[in-house]
C-alpha cells in the first residue's frame, strides 16, 4: 500500500477508495501548522473521483491532543483551524473521525467537525480550554451544543471536563464505539454515508430548553469561576448557539478566542500547564529505577490514614492499615469503608468497585502485620517522640528493602529517619487533606534518601494521580513554609491599620476561596497557639511578633468551632465581631501603632509579595527545584488561584493597581 505524503505530519493510505489520514505529530497530535496544512492538502486530494470519503485518526495513543499550546505566544498563521474544519464538514464526500485515545480541544472540535465519528473504548472527549484560560477557537462551542444539547455543552465547555467513549456516546457525541477494529468500523460507516445526505453538525439547530435550566447550569459553573473570565464567555457563546446563525456564532467565537488567548489569565494558566508537566521531570532521577510496590502499609487510619488507604485502593494497590487495638483497627476500616461508600454515591465507581477495593483491604492491630509491605507510610499523631517511636519499630518488622514514608507537616523527617537502622531508606510523602481527594503531595527528599527510594515515592504519587512536587528538607517544606509568610504578613498589616475582613475580602477578590482569617477560624485557632506556645523559649526576642492572635485564644475564641474567632458565627454565618475590632484597636495602641487604612491593592501586593520573597529563600536554599514548582504547591493545596499563576508567576506579572 502506498504511502501518501501531505507534509511533515500527515499521510494517508487508501483502502477500498477509503482515503485514510494519519495525524502524526508527536507528542500528543496538537494541530501545528504542519497538520493544518496536510489535512487542507489531503481535502484536495480526496476530491478525486478514485476517493470515496475519508477517515481521520491519530498515531499513538492520543487522537488530537488539541491546538498547540506553545505556538500560542506567536501570531496564528494560515491555514486557520476553523477555516481547515469548516472545508472539512463542508466537503462533499463522508468524513469519518475514528478516534483512537484522547480528542481534546482542537482534536475534540476536528471530530465534530466530521460527518460521523467512531471511537475506541479507551478514547475521551473534552473542550478543556477553560483551563488554559480561553474558549474553544474552531468551532466548538458552536458545533458541540448543535450535536450534544446545551445543558450538557454548556456544563463540558463551561468546566472543561473530559468524557470517555460511553458517555460520549450516551450523549449523542460519538456514533459507534468500536471495540476492536476501529478503522475497519470507520470504513463501515463512510460506506454507510455514501451516497446520503450529509449530517454537517453547523447545519443542526440546537435543542432549546428554557432559559432556567440553561441558566442552572450556569451558575453552577460561574459559581465555581472565582474571578476567571474563560467560564463566563464560554458560557456566552455555547447560549449564542442558540440564537445566531452558525457562521455568525463561528464568527464571534473566534473573536472571543483570539481576545482570551493574550489575556494575562491566558498567560497564568499556560504557566501552569507547562509547570505541572515540568515538575514530573527530576534531574537527578534520570537513571534511578523505581522499587516495584504492590502492598502498601499505612499506620494510623485517622482522618489522613484512612484519606491515603482510600487512594492507594483507587490506584489498584493491596493496603494495610494498622492500629493499636482491636477496636481501632475495626473503626479504621469502617472509616475506610464510609469513604468508599461516598464515592460510590458520587458514582465513581460502582458498588462491584467498592467490594473489589475492600478484598484488597487488611486493617490489623500490630505492625507484624506490614512484614510483606513494600512500602509503608506512617500518618500517626504529629509528636517526634510519637513518630521515631514507630520508625524504629517498623525497621524491625518490615523487609529489608521496604520503604519507610513519614506523612509529617513540621518535624524534621531527618531526624525520623536517623531513629532507624536504613535512613536510606526513609523518604516523606506530605498529603494533603482529605488525601484521598486532595491532588497534591509534597515528596521530601531527605539528607541521606536514596535515589530510588525517591524515584519510587515520585512513581507511587503518580500512579495514585497525585501531582507530586519535589522539596528538600526545611520546617513545614514549600507549602506551609509559603503559608506561613502568608499568615505573618497577613498579620503585620492587621496591627498595622487593616483589618482581618479587608484581608479576606482582598483575597476573595483576587480569587482565593476563602481569606486567611476565614480558613483560620475554620482550622481552629488553637494549632497554631499551642505551636507558637512551643516555640516561645526559642523565638528571637526582637523580631516582630503578632499578639492579638493569643489574645483571641485567651479569650477562648477559637474560631468556628466555639463560635468566636476571627471572626463570629452567630447561626452559623461568619459575621463582622466588633468586639474583635476593638481588641485589634486596642492591641495596636499598646503597641504604639498609628495605624494606616491600606490604599487600593495594597493588600494583594503585600502578600504576593511576602509569599514570593519566602520563594526565592526556599530556591536560593535549594528547597524548591523551580519556582513553578512553589506555584503548583501553592495552588493545588492552598487555594491560590490557578488563573493567577502561583504566587511566584503573580508577584512577577501582576499589577497589584488593577486587582
Ligand atoms: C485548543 O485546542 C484551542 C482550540 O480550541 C482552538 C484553536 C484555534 N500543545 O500531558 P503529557 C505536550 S487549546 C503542545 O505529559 P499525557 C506536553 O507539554 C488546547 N504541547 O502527556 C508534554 O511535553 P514535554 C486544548 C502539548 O500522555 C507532552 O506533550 N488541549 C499539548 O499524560 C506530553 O504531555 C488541551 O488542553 C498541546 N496541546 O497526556 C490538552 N498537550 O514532554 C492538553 C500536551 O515536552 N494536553 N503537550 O513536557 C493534555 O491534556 C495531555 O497532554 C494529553 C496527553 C491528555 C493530551
Amino acid at each position: 500500500m502506498d504511502t501518501l505524503t501531505f507534509s511533515d505530519s500527515i499521510s494517508a493510505t487508501t483502502r477500498d477508495g477509503v482515503l485514510l489520514v494519519l495525524i502524526d505529530n508527536p507528542p500528543v497530535n496538537a494541530t501545528s501548522l504542519g497538520v493544518r496544512t496536510g489535512l487542507m492538502a489531503a481535502l484536495d486530494y480526496a476530491t478525486q473521483d478514485t476517493v470515496r470519503g475519508i477517515v481521520i485518526t491519530g498515531a499513538g495513543k492520543t487522537f488530537v491532543g488539541g491546538a498547540d499550546i506553545r505556538e500560542f505566544g506567536k501570531p496564528p498563521e494560515a491555514p486557520f483551524l476553523p477555516d481547515v474544519y469548516l472545508r472539512l464538514e463542508q466537503f462533499g464526500k463522508p468524513v469519518v473521525a475514528a478516534v483512537n485515545g484522547a480528542a481534546l480541544g482542537g482534536g475534540c472540535e476536528l471530530a465534530l467537525a466530521c460527518h460521523g465519528r467512531v471511537a475506541s473504548p479507551t478514547a475521551s472527549f473534552g473542550l478543556p480550554e477553560v483551563k488554559l484560560g480561553i474558549v474553544p477557537g474552531a468551532g466548538g462551542t458552536q458545533r458541540l451544543p448543535r450535536l450534544v444539547g446545551v445543558t450538557t455543552a454548556v456544563e463540558m465547555i463551561g468546566t472543561g471536563r473530559s468524557v470517555k467513549a460511553s458517555e460520549a456516546l450516551r450523549v449523542g457525541l460519538v456514533d459507534r464505539i468500536a471495540p476492536e477494529e476501529l478503522t475497519a468500523e470507520a470504513i463501515a460507516l463512510v460506506e454507510a454515508l455514501t451516497g446520503k445526505d450529509l449530517r454537517r453538525t453547523g447545519e443542526l439547530v440546537a435543542t432549546r430548553i428554557s432559559d432556567a435550566d440553561i441558566d442552572a447550569a450556569a451558575a453552577k459553573i460561574l459559581a465555581k469561576a472565582r474571578g476567571q473570565t474563560a467560564p463566563g464567555e464560554a458560557v456566552r457563546l455555547v447560549k449564542a448557539a442558540l440564537t445566531l446563525p452558525f457562521a455568525d456564532g463561528l464568527v464571534e467565537e473566534r473573536r472571543t478566542f483570539l481576545r482570551l488567548r493574550d489575556s494575562q489569565e491566558a498567560a497564568a494558566l499556560r504557566h501552569v500547564f507547562f509547570a505541572e508537566r515540568a515538575a514530573g521531570k527530576v534531574e537527578a532521577l534520570e537513571k534511578a529505577t523505581p522499587r516495584t510496590i504492590e502492598c502498601v502499609g499505612v499506620v494510623g487510619t485517622g482522618l489522613m490514614g484512612s484519606g491515603i488507604a482510600v487512594s492507594a485502593l483507587n490506584a489498584g494497590y493491596r493496603v494495610i492499615g494498622v492500629e493499636q487495638s482491636v477496636e481501632g483497627a475495626a473503626k479504621g476500616r469502617e472509616r475506610i469503608a464510609g469513604l468508599l461508600d461516598k464515592a460510590v454515591q458520587a458514582g465513581r465507581f460502582d458498588a462491584a468497585g467498592r467490594d473489589e477495593r475492600l478484598r484488597r483491604l487488611t486493617v490489623a492491630s500490630d505492625l507484624g502485620a506490614l512484614h510483606d509491605a513494600d512500602l509503608v507510610i506512617e500518618a500517626v499523631f504529629d509528636d517526634f517522640d510519637v513518630k521515631t517511636d514507630l520508625f524504629r519499630r517498623l525497621d524491625e518488622v518490615v523487609q529489608a528493602d521496604a520503604i519507610l514514608a513519614t506523612n509529617t507537616s513540621y518535624l524534621d523527617p531527618d531526624a525520623i529517619a536517623a531513629a532507624t537502622r536504613r535512613p536510606e531508606r526513609v523518604v516523606g510523602l506530605h498529603f494533603f487533606s482529605p488525601a484521598n481527594i486532595m491532588r497534591l503531595v509534597e515528596v521530601v527528599n531527605c539528607t541521606r534518601t536514596q535515589s530510588d527510594v525517591l524515584a519510587t515515592a515520585l512513581a507511587f504519587a503518580k500512579r495514585l494521580g497525585k501531582l507530586a512536587i519535589v522539596c528538600g528538607v526545611t520546617e513545614g517544606f514549600i507549602g506551609n513554609r509559603i503559608f506561613s509568610a502568608y499568615r505573618r504578613e497577613a498579620e503585620f498589616m492587621v496591627e498595622d491599620g487593616a483589618l482581618p475582613h479587608e484581608v479576606d475580602q482582598a483575597m476573595e477578590a483576587f480569587g482565593f476561596p476563602m481569606g486567611l482569617f476565614a480558613v483560620s477560624d475554620m482550622a481552629g485557632l488553637d494549632i497554631a497557639w499551642a505551636r507558637r506556645k512551643r516555640q516561645a523559649a526559642t523565638r528571637d526576642p526582637n523580631a516582630r511578633y503578632f499578639e492579638i492572635a493569643d489574645r483571641l485564644c485567651e479569650a477562648g475564641r477559637l474560631g468556628q468551632k466555639t463560635g468566636q474567632g476571627w471572626y463570629a458565627y452567630p447561626d452559623g454565618k461568619r459575621t463582622i465581631d466588633p468586639d474583635v475590632t476593638a481588641l485589634i484597636v486596642a492591641e495596636r495602641a499598646r503597641k504604639g501603632i498609628a495605624p494606616r487604612s491600606p490604599v487600593p491593592g495594597e493588600i494583594v501586593k503585600r502578600l504576593l509579595t511576602a509569599m514570593a520573597d519566602e520563594g526565592r529563600s526556599l530556591l536560593s536554599e535549594g528547597i524548591a527545584a523551580r519556582a513553578s514548582d512553589i506555584d503548583l504547591v501553592m495552588i493545588n493545596g492552598y487555594g491560590f488561584p490557578a488563573h493567577r499563576g502561583g504566587p511566584m508567576f503573580a508577584a512577577e506579572t501582576t499589577n497589584a493597581a488593577a486587582v
